[in-house]
């Protein structure tokens, strides 16, 4: 469909990540043009249908449909969430090398498109599959990103709220590293309002240092949690890639944990992992590259060295 003077979003991968981020941004009226691909064509139409039912609704006018990769050529922004999950008896690095197959063969359709705008990653392992857009596309690293531990900083912030008893907004900490089991909290620089956290803690009688511990936990398996009793997470993720969108789109210049390839800032080279970065129309305008401790540059390091094995294992 020849596009209107309007920002297109095309989502690829209709499963429940798709369409909760499809269904936000229909809601905050993110995008003017909605388009859904999927390999299951007929679920795609699907969801195109039921979304459309929701538009007299809607805060501006929209349009949604199911399309095809042509919808792609005058794109600002493709979000890929499409891939396998893991199956019983299937490790990760299997999953690893056929979703990155089936990244390899999405990105060359996109791109022989001509496709021009920004590529936003969701599907996991998020990290290492935005790392093959940016191979597989050609397209410079600010204009492919990963959404990286913005999920992740989001639970944290979630998790700090309930603890403190204060406002999620107000809560200033960020989760780095790989979306994944070795991703850290920031502590060195974390605050609740304007009040560094651990003497917030030493402030108040009833709060301890201890529960810091737990409520990262909490955050770093939050996905084991909630995929034991719901099968999957969606709704988090879909609010937290609308909210890089809204950043892209609306040229914000926010900082956010995306996915970012690092070319030496945290003394590491050649991998996406999440870090601070600031967010605009282009993409990646500038990484972030605040002071961690010792610890957390060694727990940050730590993480981007098991990406990067598991990188060399799974791609060749
Ligand atoms: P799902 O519900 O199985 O949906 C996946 C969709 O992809 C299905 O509709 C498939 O038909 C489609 N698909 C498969 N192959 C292709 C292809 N070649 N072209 C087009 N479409 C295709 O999965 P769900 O939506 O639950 O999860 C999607 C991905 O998001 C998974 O890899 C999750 O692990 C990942 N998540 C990432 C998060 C993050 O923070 N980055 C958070 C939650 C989930």
């Amino acid at each position: 469909m020849t596009k209107k003077n309007v920002n297109r979003v095309v989502i690829i991968g209709t499963g429940a990540v798709g369409c909760s981020y499809a269904y936000s941004l229909l809601h905050q009226g993110t995008a003017g043009e909605i388009v859904l691909i999927d390999v299951n064509n007929e679920k795609a139409e699907g969801e195109a249908m039921d979304l459309n039912h929701g538009i007299p609704f809607a805060p501006h006018p929209v349009k949604v449909w199911s399309g095809d990769y042509d919808d792609c050529k005058d794109a600002d922004l493709v979000v890929i969430t499409a891939g396998l999950a893991q199956k019983p008896g299937e490790t990760r690095l299997d999953l690893l090398a056929k979703n990155t197959e089936i990244f390899q063969q999405i990105v060359k359709q996109v791109m022989d498109k001509k496709f021009n705008g920004i590529f936003l990653v969701a599907t996991n392992p998020v990290d290492i599959l935005t790392h093959v857009t940016w191979k597989e596309s050609g397209l410079p690293k600010e204009k492919v990103i990963g959404s990286g531990t913005v999920l992740d900083s989001a639970r944290l912030r979630y998790m700090l709220g309930e603890y403190f008893d204060v406002d999620t907004r107000n809560i200033h900490a960020a989760v780095i590293g790989e979306h994944g089991d070795t991703e850290l909290p920031v502590w060195s620089h974390a605050s609740v309002g304007m009040e560094n956290i651990h003497k917030r803690i030493e402030d108040k009688a009833e709060l301890e240092e201890k529960a810091l511990e737990d409520i990262f936990e909490n955050v770093r398996d939050a996905a084991y949690h909630i995929i034991k009793r719901k099968g999957a997470t969606n709704y988090g993720i879909g609010m937290s890639l609308l909210r890089i969108t809204q950043a892209i789109l609306h040229n914000e210049h926010s900082v956010l944990t995306v996915s970012a390839h690092l070319d030496g800032e945290y003394g590491e080279k050649g991998i996406y992992i999440g870090v601070p970065a600031i967010i605009n129309r282009g993409g990646i305008r500038e990484i972030v590259e605040i002071d961690l401790n010792e610890t957390e540059q060694e727990q940050f390091n730590h993480s981007a060295t098991v990406l990067k094995e598991t990188m060399a294992a799974a791609i060749t």
